[in-house]
């Protein structure tokens, strides 16, 4: 396959000023009419031939300034249309009009139908199955979209931008026009038609405009889209308030449709959304999905500024609008909901997701330099990573000095497709601060490890850590350079309180933050008479491992007294892990797991302690994943021992525990009507992580069963099921539960994901069989990415001890499964397949097992682009 390079772009000869699309839609065959106003860039030769893209299309007719073109006059390919000799004058007209078949295209990119609705999804290079174009981010243009379909069929016809006409035509036909003033690139096209319900709301603009909101539905769901419209709403204010931005339309609408790749597509006044991202009420929406909704519907609203109004000049800088847009939509929910516990969850889905990619064979730079399969890069490192590295540029520069750049940055290259170097630049410019190290971090992959330990002298009063840098190597890039690296820290006194020192050297120490920037620093505070307990990566200041030498009487004041609540809760998990560790090894020597009670008991003043909120206590007492475990443990890893050591402590919690874990259960009860809001989250699920304790202990069962017949929302009736699915396995009351959840919800496909998820994630060697079989429900469907996912992806990344059957069949299951799904949808099985990525750090047997599994898929013939292209790097 070819590999792009960021080094070889250079600006296309041709411009498209303004692009008119006309659609007659039809499922088998759809014409396009595209009218591009063409324009040959200054200085380019008037014999430079123009090459557009096309994916797998066919031409109908071709004309330029009104006459049609010969046959010798151009070249069509399916993937590409040349004309070899444009017109001399610098602007001329070309009419391309193609034939497209909606109703076979299960890729679910381009022009597809989603339960009968025609809907698009252009990013990052759908739009070339449409029609030939220019399509590249850099190619901005102004479009005007006339769709005409049959009105029975698509009484709803939706485009970018704002209503420019509508009426009725011959034989049940219609018509509707849109126009879009602001020039956009192809990626952010949209176009949807059918019969779909609509939610109608409104929103005034700081500046006094009225735009008009829609939300439009399956008809019947429009009650499960308040939620997500009151989401919208919060976003557009505090767009304005927190950065100044207005919204620029008359109209901002969201569809939701039931096949989508990924969650959301932000095209300009027309976002497209997965349904599972927007349908909710609290029969059968988790606080986990509503939280979810909120974040995406933010994002994507985000986006109009950060994407849309400035966009990527070539998908290389994809981090430019991901990695910034993250950012803005982490800080919302910030500010929406708890800042402590939002900071501590997006910290574990780092370290979950982007960890791992950064330290396996799919490593690449948040700004990548070269790439085969574009689609593949929609990555944890270029969003979350991306959205880590703008954090680190406000905490380098302050918050206002940060606020005054992205004012820059908005005011500089507003209309423009933009680069990382243009963004640095914006804050250099305002903080006139030297970035240059610092933009490591978006040309450089690994995760950074920092190795730190610490003396004190009472005589000398003086604290010194001695603080030391490195960076893995990662795939094509063996040798690194040092980073700049802001290290967010606290000196704890006895008492708790902050230790005040005289004076520093030997780093820069700024608020509370030491720039690393050489290998080795030794950094000198002076005037510090009592040895302080030393908390270092505060607020998780920058995406980094941490090697401490410390204490564990440090530590074990730490998760009990750190101003800092992340750090606390740090303090309090690396506890957890390191024991969890120790149990590994003990197991693998055939011995028994042994926690102290001291950490056991320090679990029981966590979840007793009413000055922190339950979300906080609830995420402190959850303890690290299996996965997260492995990645600290880092290779020879045994999934079952894993899995032993964290069952044998989670009982010795809810042993130590009993009396408070219950009658803390029994107070958490929900009183009064159901509410999405993060309080009440909170409080759901702090209960729900004693349930998931409590149930460890005799009559487990039955505590589990009564709180799923209980629950009133699905939030506990899924955290119940789940405790039954996975700790209760085989006991009649699970065979119950899973009967009557599936009976009262098998026509709701959304809700039957949980079901399928919690199905699929059963630990144990048993559990391939049962999903195997569970790809024949009747609810299941191979062509759908939510029940995909659900069933298959929950199995191959979040079922440790099924997946990696010591026997192989969990990979062999994958394998076929892959390659099922690779003929219908190449990037939902891309996707999929980066289940594998970690498995180097497999022990042998299992880890022979899982390369056999990747040789099969490689070994397939017809192998897609995004699939080769995701096996040969793992396999590398
Ligand atoms: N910008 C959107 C990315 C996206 C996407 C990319 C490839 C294929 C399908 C896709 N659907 C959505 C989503 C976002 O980050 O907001
Ligand atoms: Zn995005």
């Amino acid at each position: 396959g070819h590999v792009f390079r960021l080094e070889d772009y250079r600006p296309s000869d041709y411009l498209i000023l303004e692009t008119s699309l006309v659609f007659r839609l039809s499922p088998e065959a759809t014409r396009v009419t595209a009218t591009l106003t063409i324009e040959r860039r200054d200085g380019v030769a008037a014999s430079a031939p123009l090459v557009l893209d096309g994916d797998g299309l066919t031409l109908v007719r071709i004309a330029i300034d009104g006459r049609e073109l010969q046959p010798a006059e151009f070249l069509a390919t399916p993937d590409q249309l040349t004309i070899s000799q444009p017109p001399s004058a610098p602007r001329f007209q070309l009419l391309i009009e193609t034939e497209i078949a909606p109703a076979g295209n299960e890729t679910l990119m381009g022009l597809y139908r989603s339960s009968s609705v025609y809907c698009t999804q252009c990013e990052a290079e759908g739009f070339r199955r449409i029609t030939y174009f220019l399509d590249r981010p850099d190619i901005l243009s102004v479009y005007t979209v006339r769709i005409e379909a049959k009105l029975d069929e698509a009484p709803l016809l939706l485009s970018n931008g704002n209503p420019a006409g509508s009426g009725d035509l011959a034989d049940g036909w219609h018509y509707a026009v849109w126009h879009d003033p602001f020039p956009k690139p192809s990626y952010l096209f949209a176009l949807v038609a059918g019969a779909l319900g609509k939610v109608a709301d409104s929103f005034v603009t700081m500046s006094g405009r009225t735009v008009e909101l829609g939300i439009f539905v399956e008809p019947g769901k429009e009650r499960l889209a308040g939620y997500a419209m009151d989401a919208l709403k919060r976003s557009m204010r505090w767009d304005e308030e927190a950065f100044g931005r207005e919204y620029d339309l008359e109209v901002f609408n969201i569809v939701a449709v039931s096949d989508f790749n990924m969650g959301a597509m932000e095209n300009k006044g027309l976002n497209i959304f997965n349904d599972k991202y927007v349908l909710a009420d609290e029969e059968t929406a988790t606080d986990a999905d509503f939280a979810n909704i909120e974040a995406i519907i933010a994002h994507e609203y985000f986006h109009n500024w950060t994407g849309n109004r400035i966009t990527c000049r070539d998908w290389f800088q994809l981090c430019l609008k991901e990695g910034l847009t993250v950012f803005r939509d982490h800080e919302f929910s910030a500010d929406q909901r708890s800042r402590a516990v939002k900071r501590i969850a997006e910290v574990r889905t780092l370290r979950a997701h982007q960890f791992p990619e950064d330290q396996g064979p799919l490593a690449h730079p948040v700004r990548p330099r070269r790439y085969r399969e574009i689609n593949n890069f929609y990555t944890a490192t270029v969003y979350e990573k991306g959205s880590e590295v703008v954090r680190m540029i406000r905490t380098i520069l302050g918050t206002d000095a940060f606020r005054a750049g992205m004012d820059l940055y908005f005011e500089r290259h507003d209309g423009e497709a933009a680069t990382i170097e243009d963004f640095l630049k914006v804050f250099e410019d305002v903080s006139g601060r030297d970035l240059s190290q610092f933009a490591l971090w978006y040309h450089q992959a690994g995760t950074p490890n920092l190795t730190v330990s610490s003396t004190h002298s009472p005589a000398a009063r003086e604290f010194t850590l001695e603080i030391e840098q490195s960076v893995p190597p990662t795939p094509a890039e063996s040798r690194k350079r040092l980073m700049h690296i802001p290290l967010a820290f606290g000196l704890v006194g006895a008492d708790g309180r902050p230790v005040a020192y005289s004076g520093v050297d030997g780093a820069t120490v700024e608020d509370g933050v030491i720039h690393i920037r050489k290998r080795r620093q030794v950094v000198r505070f002076s005037g510090v008479a009592e040895r302080p307990a030393v908390s270092l990566n505060r607020g998780f200041s920058a995406p980094i491992t941490l090697s401490v030498e410390q204490k564990a009487d440090d530590q074990f004041f730490l998760a009990g007294h750190d101003s800092d609540s992340f750090s606390r809760w740090q303090a309090f998990n690396t506890l957890l892990t390191d024991a969890l560790i120790a149990a590994f090894r003990q197991i693998l020597g055939g011995g028994e797991p042994v926690y102290i009670a001291r950490l056991t008991e320090l679990a029981g003043r966590v979840a007793a302690d009413e000055a922190l909120e339950p979300a906080y206590r609830a995420l402190a007492l959850a303890l690290p994943g299996e996965a997260d475990i492995a990645r600290d443990i880092g290779k020879g890893i045994d999934p079952d021992a894993i899995f032993s050591a964290r069952e044998a402590l989670a009982l010795a919690i809810a042993k130590a525990n009993e009396q408070a874990f219950s009658s803390l259960y029994d107070r958490l009860a929900d009183k009064g009507p159901f509410s999405p809001d993060a309080a009440s989250a909170g409080r759901r699920s702090l209960r729900n992580i004693l349930l998931d304790y409590l149930t460890l202990l005799p009559e487990g069962t039955e505590l589990a069963a009564r709180h799923f017949r209980s629950a009133t929302n699905m939030t506990d009736r899924a955290a119940a099921l789940t405790v039954l699915a996975h700790r209760h396995r085989g006991s009649p009351e699970t065979a119950k539960a899973l009967a009557d959840f599936e009976a009262k919800y098998g026509s709701d496909a959304l809700v039957m994901d949980k079901w399928f998820q919690i199905r699929a994630g059963v630990p144990g060697p048993q559990t391939v069989e049962t999903v195997r079989a569970l790809t024949k429900h009747a609810g299941f469907s191979m062509a759908n990415p939510n029940r995909v996912r659900s069933l298959v992806g929950t199995f191959s990344s979040a079922n440790q001890t099924g997946f990696h059957r010591r026997d192989g069949e969990g990979y062999r299951f994958f394998a076929e499964t892959v390659l099922e799904v690779e003929k219908r949808n190449p990037q939902v099985a891309a996707r999929l397949a980066t289940a594998l990525r970690s498995w180097r750090s497999l022990e042998p047997v299992r880890q022979a097992k899982a390369r056999e599994a990747l040789l099969t898929i490689a070994s397939a013939e017809n192998l897609s682009a995004d699939l080769r292209d995701i096996v040969e790097r793992t396999l590398a």
